[in-house]
């Protein structure tokens, strides 16, 4: 016959029991183990929107404040509001909103942390990446991928503004992040303008030779203006998802995975009036809208994303998206990440 276990013990017992172990560096999991091991995912972040004709007048006036190289990178960062003083935007990502004034040059570093930049505003503003310099022209995606050197610049003579998000939380989880200045302000320039998409934009790639940086997509800027015919495209033979609409993600053209090793971005495409069906996911998102506006409803919460405001969309909150008008809009989260763990999940109503 089997002994049955009787719960022998009270709070003080146990305190004193944990007091006990406690000069040791031993601790009781049964005290901890619901919330070590929840039964599904409770984002700590809320679902947010910032409003660009809120956020462009205050990002100026730093522009007064403080010039881009005292700052090294001018940006606001764009915090949720449940996790405010942690440079987050979800548990995962860093994002932000910089600015670049005319003539001014964010000196060359790298890091460890991969980056990517959508850019809102810019006419002739430029970034170069591993010495090779590209444009930058709104809608445009702009990577930085981890360890290249990058700096940003605006010879012409309106301000540049985009969207930065990092995986610098998912790097310093690891406590493996790295990061060096370069000698000079501005990298030399060892490439030709935009030579990476000659070598591996037109659906062509070299015979040899893998991608200058590793994981990463060999092409760094992904031009709004061909994303959007290609989605267009795609828009104009009908069958969208119920709950995606219309979206292609950008694909490293090398292995046809995410353009980064940690963060998944892809463009999207609702028509006027198109209602996408309930649906969640264990990545939160962080939505820009380009094109059009966007009526979230997310957690309960209703907002509307109009032309360039970033809203949040935290993980395995249900939501949908309303479109008002025809509207495109850029996603980034850590999907990415989370795939090559193998525990990324989707859940469709
Ligand atoms: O442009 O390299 O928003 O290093 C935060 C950290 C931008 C950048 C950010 C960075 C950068």
């Amino acid at each position: 016959m089997q002994a049955t276990a009787t719960p022998t013990s009270d709070a003080a017992t146990r305190q004193k029991y944990y007091d006990t172990i406690a000069p040791q560096a031993l601790a009781p999991l049964w005290e901890v183990l619901k919330g070590l091991v929840p039964p599904e995912p409770r984002s700590k972040a809320v679902p947010h929107v910032w409003q660009y004709s809120k956020v462009r007048p205050l990002l100026l006036e730093a522009g007064k404040l403080l010039t881009a190289e005292e700052a090294e990178r001018r940006v606001l960062v764009l915090e949720n509001p449940s996790l405010a003083g942690q440079s987050r935007i979800t548990s995962s990502m860093y994002a932000g909103v910089q600015l670049v004034m005319p003539g001014e040059i964010a000196p060359a570093h790298k890091h460890t942390a991969s980056a990517l930049r959508f850019v809102l505003e810019s006419k002739g503003g430029y970034t170069t990446v591993a010495g090779e310099r590209t444009i930058m022209s709104r809608g445009d995606f702009v990577i930085t991928p981890n360890g290249a050197w990058h700096d940003h610049g605006q010879e012409a003579d309106s301000p540049i503004i985009w969207v930065d998000g990092l995986d610098l939380h998912m790097i310093n989880f690891f406590e493996s992040g790295f990061m060096e200045h370069h000698n000079d302000k501005k990298q030399s320039l060892t490439k030709k303008d935009e030579e990476s998409v000659a070598r591996y934009g037109s659906g062509l790639v070299p015979m040899t030779g893998e991608s200058p940086f590793g994981l990463t997509s060999p092409i760094f800027n992904y031009r709004f203006e061909k994303s959007r015919a290609a989605l267009m495209d795609i828009v104009g033979q009908g069958r969208s998802d119920a709950h995606i609409g219309y979206a292609l993600r950008y694909a490293n053209p090398l292995d046809g995975g995410w353009a980064m090793p940690t963060i998944a971005t892809w463009l999207s495409q609702f028509p006027k009036g198109f209602e996408s069906k309930d649906y969640r996911s264990t990545d939160g998102r962080t939505i820009i809208v380009v094109e059009g506006e966007v009526t979230a409803e997310i957690d309960g919460k209703k907002f509307t994303i109009g032309e360039s405001d970033i809203a949040v969309w935290p993980a395995w909150a249900w939501g949908h998206l309303r479109a008002d008008k025809d509207s495109i809009f850029f996603t980034f989260s850590d999907r990415a990440a989370q795939e090559k763990l193998g525990i990324w999940r989707e859940e469709r109503r």
